[in-house]
């Protein structure tokens, strides 16, 4: 069940601010509040989602599309592709996924090392 009061369901709302990198009708994406790598952003769907499995097991094809080419405007505008960076999505309880809501997080800005650690 969807918690209509996680913190991005509020971003997404306007009831908290959030630094915003890119933004249109299908995704938002903004800097994480707490950095694990030089760049850090967040890319979320602006549907209610509570995880990777929710979100491409019940959103539309139109939003799928819509969401990683979000991710791909936000990786552009941080200036990201020559580099490299890293995806990561947490989803569920053995991820320790923190905030319900479907999110991807962009590490980059430096080497990330060989592992997926982001802590
Ligand atoms: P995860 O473990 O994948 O659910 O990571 C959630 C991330 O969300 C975590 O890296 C910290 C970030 N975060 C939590 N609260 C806020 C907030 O209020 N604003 C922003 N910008 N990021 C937040």
């Amino acid at each position: 069940m969807y918690d209509q009061n996680n913190i991005f369901a509020k971003i997404l709302r306007g009831d908290i601010a959030c630094q915003k990198i890119a933004e249109d009708k299908h995704f938002l994406s903004f800097h994480d509040v707490h950095p694990k790598a030089p760049t850090h952003a967040l890319v979320i769907p602006k549907g209610s989602y509570e995880n990777a499995h929710d979100f491409t097991t019940h959103a539309s094809e139109e939003e799928i599309v819509g969401f990683w080419k979000g991710v791909n405007t936000t990786v552009t505008t941080l200036n990201l592709t020559q580099d490299g960076y890293r995806l990561i999505a947490n989803t569920g309880p053995h991820s320790r996924q923190e905030v319900p809501h479907f999110h991807v997080h962009i590490l980059g800005g430096h080497d990330l090392g060989p592992k997926m650690v982001m802590s």
